[in-house]
């Protein structure tokens, strides 16, 4: 099965969700941007968690384009799934690593039996991927992908966003 899609605009951190994706670095020890703020709202044993993955798997960072869960700690969620996104490239075409986040994200979702997921635009921040692309690509993504996860809703933080997600879904 393949998820229905809704389009939200605002704030991922205010969201309910089984799962929360969040748009994280390979270091997993947060940031800013989305990463920094589902920190802050979701409270220090998101964190915690993620010092204890690194230690027990992923001594040398998390790869781009894979996914991994934590608890959401004080989020409206069971769980986080952090993912992280390509830095854009001009020159290189990184468009199978992003996909990759949606699809990674999604299988993980699966794993812990989650129904309902939230992503951001992954790399469309700090990352600087072309929202139109992104919006593309994200849609094409979770579209292609065989999942139980029922519905999936693209949390878009600014009108701009929001605006290049609607039109990907016509
Ligand atoms: N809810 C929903 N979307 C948000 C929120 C929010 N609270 N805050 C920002 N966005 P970014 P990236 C949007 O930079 O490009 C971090 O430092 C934002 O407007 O968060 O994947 C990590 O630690 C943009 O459209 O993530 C990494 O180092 C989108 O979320 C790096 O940034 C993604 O922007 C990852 O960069």
């Amino acid at each position: 099965m393949t998820p229905r899609i809704t389009l939200v605009q605002g704030d991922i951190t205010r969201l309910s969700a089984d799962a929360i994706v969040n748009a994280a670095n390979s270091s997993l020890l947060g940031g800013g941007g989305v990463d920094g703020a589902i920190h802050r709202r979701g409270g220090p044993e998101i964190l915690a968690e993620c010092r204890a993955l690194r230690a027990s798997h992923y001594g040398k960072g998390l790869p781009t384009g894979q996914a991994v869960a934590t608890t959401a700690g004080k989020l409206d969620a069971r769980w986080v799934i952090h993912t992280v996104g390509p830095v854009y490239s001009a020159t290189e075409d990184r468009s199978a690593l992003l996909a990759s986040c949606y699809r990674e994200s999604l299988r993980v979702a699966d794993e812990l039996g989650a129904r309902t997921v939230a992503f951001p635009a992954i790399s469309t921040g700090v990352y600087r991927w072309p929202l139109d692309d992104a919006a593309r690509i994200a849609v094409e993504a979770v579209r292609a992908t065989d999942t139980a996860v029922e519905e999936v809703t693209f949390v878009l933080f600014d009108d701009r966003a929001y605006r290049a997600f609607t039109a990907r879904m016509t």
